[in-house]
C-alpha cells in the first residue's frame, strides 16, 4: 500500500503536505470517512472550515433546530457498540442533542487529531502528469493527494439575497444557517424574520416567545405537519436495541432510508371518510410520515389535493384571524417543497406581538438604516433574521475552485446543472468523490445511512485501487450521460420536481432548474452501485 504515512515535504518556500486522501468537512460524512479509512490504514486528514465537528448540526444552531428523522434512526449504524450506548432523550433531536451526539462520535473513535479545523479549503486542482490533487487552504497550506473526497454536505453553503441597502442596516442581523455560538436574546426587541422554509417555521414560535414585536416576512407559505415531538420511553428504546440492526435492515428497504410504513392504498381509491381518518390519524402522530398516507401523494395532482385540503382546514381551525389564516395556506402541491415539522408554529401567529407581512406581491424594496421597507411601508426592527435557506447540493462544491482535466472548472462543466455518475463522481474529475453529491438520494432519504452507504463505497473503491495498483478512477462520458438522463426520467415521474424548490436550484438567482438529488430510491440505487462495483467498476475507467 502506497504513502500510508502522512509526510510534510519541504519544497523551495512552502511547506506541502502529501497524503493519500484529502476529506473535505467534518460533518457527519466527513467523519466517517476519516474513521473508515484510518481503520483501512490509508493516510488522510479533514479540513473542516468551522471549529468542531458535526457541519450542518455546527452551523444551524437557531433557536428550535431539530431534526426531522427520528433520533433512533438519524445515527450511525456502522458501529453496534455507539449505537448501543448512547442514550437520545428526545425522539426528534434538538441540534443541541446531535451535535452532542457529534462531538461524542469525535471523541470515541479518537478523530480530532486528523481533523484540521478553522481551515477552508479554496481550490483542489488535478494534476494530469502527477494525477494528484493539488489543495490549497485559505492559509496558505498545500496538500497533495491521490484522491479528495468531498464531504461538504447539502445544507452547507447559505443563501443570503442580495437585498438593497443590506449594509446600511444598523441593528443585529443573523442568517439561521449561521447563527452565533453566544445566546442571542430577543426580549424587548423588535425582530423581522425574512422566509417562511423550515428554519423559520422551527425558529418563529421560539422568535415569538421573546420578542416584543415579530413581524415576519412570507413570500411563499409552506405546508407544515406538528412533530408531536416527545421524550423518547426507555422501553421502547430497550426493544429498538434488543433489534437495531432489524430496525437498520428494515429501513434500507425503504425508498426514504428511513423505517416508516409504506402506504398501500390511493387517496383517490378510498372514500372520502376513509381517507380523511387516514390523513386525521397521520396527523396526530405527526412528522413527515403525513405524506406516507397514500402511495399516490406524490405522483396524481388530484390525490396531492386531497392532502393539501386537510392541511389547510387545519391552518384554518387553528389561526384566529381568516385573513392571516389565508395567507399562511399553501396553494402549491404538497410534499415538493420538503415538508416542514414544527411545533407550535401556526398557533404562534394568534399572538398579539406577531404579524405576518405578505411579500408575494411586495417584495422587500430596501433594507433601511432602522428596519425594512415592502409596499411603500417601513417597518422598523432592531434585528433582522435571515432564514432565507441554502445554495443546495453544488453550493458548498462550487464555492471551492475545483479543477480537472484541462482545468476544466466544475463551476463550468456544472453551469447548465450538476451531471454526475450516481451522485458519487463526475467525468473529466478523476479521483475526486462527492459523499450525497447530487445525482445521489441523499436529501429525499435518511442522511445517515446515505452517507455511511457512500462512504464505505467511495472506501471500498480506493482500497480495490491500492491492493491492484490502479492510479486512477473516473466516470465515463457515457456512463455519466445515462445516470444523469435517468435521473431526469424519475424526477419527472414525481410531482417533487414540478415546484420552485431548492431541490431544483430555484432559490438561487441564476441557477440552472434541475432536479438535483436521485428520486428513484435507496434499495434501488444501492442495488445499482453494488451492480457497478460487482461488474468491475462498470461506467468508470480505470488505470
Ligand atoms: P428554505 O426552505 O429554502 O426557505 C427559505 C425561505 O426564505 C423561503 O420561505 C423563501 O421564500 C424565503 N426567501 C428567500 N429569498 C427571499 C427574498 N428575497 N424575499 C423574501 N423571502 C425570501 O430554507 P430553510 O433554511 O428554511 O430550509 C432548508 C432546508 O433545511 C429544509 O428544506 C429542511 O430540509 C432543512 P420562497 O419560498 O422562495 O418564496
Amino acid at each position: 500500500m502506497r504513502d500510508t504515512q502522512q509526510s510534510i515535504n519541504e519544497t523551495a518556500d512552502k511547506q506541502v503536505r502529501t497524503l493519500e486522501v484529502v476529506i473535505v468537512g467534518a460533518g457527519f460524512a466527513g467523519m466517517y470517512m476519516l474513521h473508515r479509512l484510518r481503520e483501512l490504514g490509508v493516510s488522510t486528514r479533514v479540513y473542516e472550515t468551522g471549529s468542531g465537528v458535526g457541519g450542518t448540526w455546527y452551523w444551524n444552531r437557531y433557536p428550535g433546530a431539530r431534526c426531522d428523522v427520528e433520533s433512533m434512526q438519524y445515527s450511525y449504524q456502522f458501529s453496534d457498540e455507539l449505537q448501543q450506548e448512547w442514550e437520545w432523550p428526545e425522539k426528534y433531536s434538538p441540534q443541541a442533542d446531535i451535535l452532542d451526539y457529534a462531538n461524542h462520535v469525535a471523541d470515541r473513535f479518537d478523530l480530532r487529531r486528523d481533523i484540521q479545523f478553522n481551515t477552508r479549503i479554496v481550490s483542489a486542482i488535478f494534476n494530469e502528469k502527477t494525477k494528484k490533487w493539488n489543495i490549497k487552504t485559505d492559509d496558505g497550506e498545500q496538500i497533495l493527494a491521490n484522491f479528495c473526497v468531498m464531504a461538504t454536505g447539502c445544507l452547507s453553503s447559505t443563501n443570503l439575497p442580495k437585498f438593497k441597502g443590506l449594509h446600511v442596516f444598523k441593528g443585529k442581523t443573523y442568517h439561521t444557517g449561521q447563527w452565533p455560538h453566544e445566546t442571542v436574546d430577543f426580549d424587548g426587541m423588535k425582530v423581522g424574520v425574512i422566509g417562511t422554509g423550515s428554519s423559520a417555521i422551527q425558529s418563529i414560535p421560539m422568535f415569538a416567545s421573546q420578542a416584543d414585536q415579530l413581524y415576519v416576512f412570507q413570500r411563499t407559505p409552506n405546508y407544515t405537519i406538528p412533530a408531536r415531538n416527545a421524550f423518547l420511553d426507555p422501553e421502547e428504546v430497550k426493544v429498538i436495541k434488543a433489534d437495531y440492526s432489524g430496525l437498520r435492515a428494515r429501513a434500507k428497504t425503504k425508498p426514504s432510508g428511513y423505517d416508516l410504513p409504506i402506504p398501500t392504498r390511493a387517496a383517490l381509491e378510498t372514500s372520502s371518510e376513509d381517507r380523511l381518518q387516514e390523513f386525521e390519524s397521520k396527523w396526530e402522530n405527526g412528522g413527515v410520515a403525513f405524506m406516507a398516507s397514500f402511495k399516490d401523494l406524490l405522483f396524481d395532482k388530484d390525490a396531492n389535493d386531497t392532502a393539501a385540503e386537510f392541511i389547510r382546514k387545519k391552518i384554518r381551525e387553528t389561526v384566529k384571524d381568516p385573513k392571516i389564516a389565508n395567507l399562511l395556506s399553501p396553494n402549491n402541491v404538497i410534499g415538493c417543497k420538503r415538508l416542514c415539522v414544527d411545533t407550535g408554529y401556526w398557533e404562534t401567529f394568534n399572538r398579539s406581538n406577531v404579524s405576518l407581512i405578505d411579500v408575494s406581491n411586495h417584495p422587500i424594496e430596501t433594507i433601511t438604516e432602522n428596519g425594512l421597507i415592502t409596499d411603500g411601508r417601513e417597518y422598523l426592527l432592531d434585528a433582522i433574521v435571515f432564514a432565507t435557506g441554502f445554495d443546495a447540493m453544488t453550493g458548498a462544491l462550487l464555492n471551492i475552485d475545483i479543477r480537472g482535466r484541462s482545468g476544466l472548472k466544475l463551476k463550468d462543466k456544472w453551469s447548465g446543472g450538476p451531471k454526475t455518475y450516481l451522485g458519487l463522481s463526475t467525468a473529466d474529475f478523476p479521483n475526486l468523490f462527492t459523499i450525497t453529491g447530487p445525482g445521489s438520494p441523499s436529501v429525499l432519504t435518511n442522511m445517515l445511512p446515505s452517507i455511511e452507504q457512500h462512504v464505505e463505497w467511495i472506501s471500498d473503491c480506493i482500497m480495490h485501487m491500492l491492493t491492484n495498483g490502479i492510479k486512477c478512477i473516473e466516470a465515463t462520458q457515457d456512463a455519466e450521460d445515462d445516470w444523469v438522463e435517468h435521473v431526469n426520467e424519475v424526477a419527472d415521474l414525481s410531482l417533487r420536481s414540478t415546484c420552485s424548490s431548492w431541490y431544483v436550484g430555484a432559490n438561487i438567482e441564476g441557477k440552472a432548474r434541475v432536479f438535483m438529488p436521485y428520486i428513484g430510491g435507496f434499495p434501488r440505487y444501492v442495488e445499482k452501485c453494488e451492480k457497478v462495483v460487482a461488474n468491475n467498476y462498470e461506467g468508470f475507467v480505470t488505470n
